[in-house]
């Protein structure tokens, strides 16, 4: 039997972030989708946010954690993976700084940016939720899209500084968070700077299949969404 159930929605990026880093990892775990189920009781009683992904495990003082940035960091914890996160206080500072920021700030952006085309619902209190007119929504998407600019060039300029990743030489879990994070942007054919592009690239490339096969599940969602309806 698997220690850990990993509780996830394929066509998300928070999603994508955590079945990255579980395969990357080489943690022993069992998936499970919970398309659809989220707002069950049953799930519900489990993980009263409702969110995924959400880690299970007995080890856990509520048998369950939710927020993929927390999953990852608990497992780094759990089983020594300094490789991904770093032991010393200032490094290890840093890849907080970047996962703290991305979810934050650049992920709020990114999902009023994107979240229309996605046809996931926006939270309340977004413009895109309330009853205004399809021109008062879609001027306030595109000033999501124009804010976009400014933490990615953060991301290259002050995290990454010269620096194939966050991590530095390898991959970091901050590095997991924002690539994942990235891949949504196609769905609205957001024109990714070069070094974004070489960036996502080279963690295709360093992470192999332990990335593929969950982005896989993304793109084939923005596929579909991107289809023309007759
Ligand atoms: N900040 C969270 C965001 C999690 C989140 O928004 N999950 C969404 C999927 S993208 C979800 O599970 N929604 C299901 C629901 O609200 O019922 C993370 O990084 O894990």
């Amino acid at each position: 039997m698997t220690e850990i159930t990993l509780n996830v929605i394929k066509p998300s990026v928070n999603n994508m972030t955590a079945r990255v880093f579980l395969r990357a990892a080489g943690v022993d775990f069992s998936e499970r989708d919970v398309f659809g189920q989220t707002r069950s009781a049953e799930y519900s009683a489990r993980c009263p946010s409702h969110l995924t992904p959400m880690i299970e495990s007995e080890d856990l003082p509520k048998g369950a954690l939710w927020e993929s940035c927390a999953i990852m960091q608990y497992l780094c914890n759990k089983h020594g993976l300094e490789q991904f996160y770093p032991k010393d206080p200032a490094r290890r500072a840093m890849i907080d700084s970047a996962m703290f920021y991305l979810i934050g700030t650049l992920y709020p952006y990114l999902a009023r940016a994107t979240y229309p085309a996605l046809n996931f619902g926006q939270y309340a209190g977004e413009v895109g939720y309330s009853d205004a007119d399809a021109e008062t929504k879609e001027k306030a998407r595109m000033a999501a899209v124009e804010a976009l600019a400014e933490p990615l060039e953060v991301f290259h300029k002050f995290y990454m500084d010269g620096k194939p990743f966050i991590g530095g030489d390898r991959p970091s879990i901050a590095d997991i968070r924002l690539a994942a994070t990235l891949e949504f942007l196609a769905v609205i054919d957001y024109p990714l700077p070069d070094w974004a592009k070489t960036y996502m690239a080279a963690m295709e490339e360093t992470l192999g299949d332990a990335y593929a096969e969950p982005a896989a599940d993304v793109r084939g969602y923005i596929a579909y969404v991107k289809q023309p309806r007759g």
